[in-house]
């Protein structure tokens, strides 16, 4: 079997997608997520300019090898546009391998670790009433892990919470929007949050909070410690994890389960925290790092450290994304939890799959491969629209971390 053509189709149902479909001399084809927030066309070009030729001739069964050509040949490694790409062949690869093996992608993994996939989801509101009656609408769903973001008073928009009680969506139309963040307001008022949520629903519910890299580690330390009776499942990206030093001084001062790496792109970004035990949860998925191949390596050094998985899973990880780290999921030993941020009806209709939702868990389904595939006549009436994630600044106009 010989790679005979590789494609990228680019789709706005709602938000810009990138997928890229390798075809094989024998009729096969496989799919794998190539979506970079807010830098699609970084990797479109990559992909096209610098990947999709070498490709053409070779044996699409030599995924590790090719993974290597693609990593150690460039000799430019690592970086989110790179790892993204090579994480779109990657799965497309493993796609193709499971469908000429007439199995689901799991399956080739080492089969199911576990029945079903525990996904958790996001409630939001604009202030803690609105915050709490969507939790109890996701409860009613069925959702037994649930993320909860509240407005702040005093900031007029906050990290996942969209205004008119909409389901949060990252990226926004035009260029980026800039927002204004007070550190200290959010403090003193995110412990009300989860004080309530314990109150009104006690504690067989796993809550989980984001703080999308904006505290610094001795602030993030502070709302750990702050958290820690109201024993959250994990408190998110307290603090920028580029220097991983920071996470040690945050574990010093709390017992509040850390989660970490959705900007990861590597098993290096991974590693200190890892063997260190700083962190309970490595966030990394499938599109952003590496792909299937990839991020197995990093989940087999988590699980010496009994850190378990919680990939990453919004809305800009496309449908291709969330079936392969499904499979991915159901088969890793020392699996956590998913995300789950539901697509539009628009996108599940560009990207039919086999991966169903039930209850608060979520299955594969058995499809050969990794069961997503994609309408291109329909992905054609959705052409690239440019949006951005926004910008933060400080009240005093410091840009900071969004
Ligand atoms: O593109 C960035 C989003 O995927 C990110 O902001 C969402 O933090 C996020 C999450 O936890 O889903
Ligand atoms: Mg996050």
């Amino acid at each position: 079997m010989k790679i005979a053509s590789a494609r990228v189709i680019v789709t706005c149902p709602g938000r810009n997608l990138v997928t890229l479909k390798i075809a094989t001399d024998d009729g096969l084809h496989g799919l794998g997520d190539a979506t970079l927030n807010g830098r699609e066309k970084a990797v479109v070009a990559y992909l096209e300019d610098h990947v999709i030729p070498c490709l053409i001739g070779r044996d699409p069964h030599r995924v590790e090898d090719i993974w290597q050509y693609l990593y150690k040949g460039a000799y430019w490694r690592r970086g989110p546009v790179t790892m993204t790409a090579i994480a779109a062949v990657d799965t497309a690869l493993w796609d193709i391998k499971a469908k000429a093996a007439g199995l689901p992608l799991y399956q080739l993994l080492g089969g199911r670790s576990r029945d079903a996939v525990m996904v958790y989801c996001h409630a939001n509101g604009a202030d803690i009433a609105e915050a709490v009656d969507s939790v109890a609408a996701h409860m009613a769903q069925g959702y037994k892990a649930i993320r909860a973001q509240a407005g702040v008073p005093g900031l007029d928009k906050v990290y996942g919470v969209p205004k008119g009680g909409a389901p949060y969506e990252p990226a926004e139309k035009g260029l980026p929007v800039e927002t204004v963040w007070s550190t200290e307001k959010y403090l003193d008022h995110a412990p009300k949050l989860f004080e309530t949520l314990r109150e009104k629903f006690g504690f067989g519910l796993h809550l989980l909070h984001d703080v999308h890299h904006r505290l610094t580690p001795i602030e993030a330390a502070r709302l750990g410690k702050a958290l820690e009776p109201l024993r959250m499942f994990w408190l998110e990206d307290p603090t920028p994890a580029e220097n991983q030093d920071a996470f040690r001084l945050i574990r010093q001062h709390t017992v509040t389960p850390i989660a970490v790496g959705e900007v990861f792109n590597s098993i290096w970004d991974c590693k200190g925290l890892i063997e260190n035990q700083l962190i309970d949860y490595i966030r990394a998925t499938v599109v952003h790092a590496g792909g299937i191949t990839h991020l197995r390596k990093i989940a087999a050094l988590a699980e010496i450290y009994q850190v378990r998985t919680g990939c990453h899973g919004a809305t800009d990880l496309s449908p291709v994304c969330m079936g392969a780290a499904l499979h991915f999921d159901i088969a890793v030993p020392n699996f956590g939890v998913q995300e789950h941020m539901p697509h539009t009806a628009e996108t599940d209709a560009v990207f039919p799959h086999a991966y169903t939702y039930r209850d608060g868990f979520m299955y594969p389904g058995d499809t050969p491969g990794h069961g997503v595939e994609i309408d291109e006549a329909l992905a054609a009436k959705y052409p690239y629209d440019p949006a951005y994630l926004p910008v933060a600044r400080l009240e005093d106009g410091t840009l900071t971390n969004w």
